[in-house]
């Protein structure tokens, strides 16, 4: 809920940055996030939230500001962390990219959270993100991405904390 604020912001920049996103594909010289191998984790039935997870890389920092889908109702860019013995996760208002470092989004560290799921989320369909990146100079970039849907398997151990833990209510 939080984040709606920002995304009408983000909704009415769209336009402007999904032109600026299609005229870099043309041109090289312009700097672009890399976005590679993104998937979300598959549902069962009933699961209200899951998450996305991918490699991103920007040639110049900049920072993941907002993930949107039409697969979810709420998203929310989040990092696990240790407490004591309990894994904990918390939303950050922006996951920063330094210049040409991979950050890696994964199972048990960040991820996209996906809540307020519009129906499940099965092995094999592609669920499209929406990603908005702002450099320094708060310029925004757009970077549409097809998630290919992984079964529940995948990766399991870091997911069963995640859902496991008593630190993260929906
Ligand atoms: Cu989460």
């Amino acid at each position: 809920m939080k984040l709606l604020p920002s995304l009408s912001v983000v909704r009415a920049a769209l336009p402007a940055a999904l032109s600026a996103a299609l005229l870099t594909v043309a041109g090289p010289v312009l700097a672009q996030v890399t976005v590679t191998a993104p998937w979300v984790r598959a549902t069962v039935a009933q699961q209200s939230s899951t998450g996305a997870f991918m490699q991103l890389k920007s040639p110049k920092p900049v920072k993941l500001v907002s993930v949107t889908t039409p697969a979810a109702g709420i998203v929310e860019v989040h990092e696990m962390t240790m407490d004591g013995q309990v894994m904990r996760m918390r939303a950050v208002p922006a996951l920063e990219l330094p210049a040409d470092k991979m950050v890696e989004l994964k199972p048990g560290g960040y991820h996209v959270m996906l809540m307020d799921l519009k129906g499940q989320v099965k092995a094999g369909d592609t669920v499209p993100l929406t990603l908005v990146f702002e450099g320094a100079d708060q310029k925004r970039e757009t970077v549409q991405v097809k998630a290919t849907v992984k079964p529940l398997g995948a990766a399991a151990p870091a997911m069963d904390e995640h859902g496991g833990h008593g630190g993260h209510q929906h």
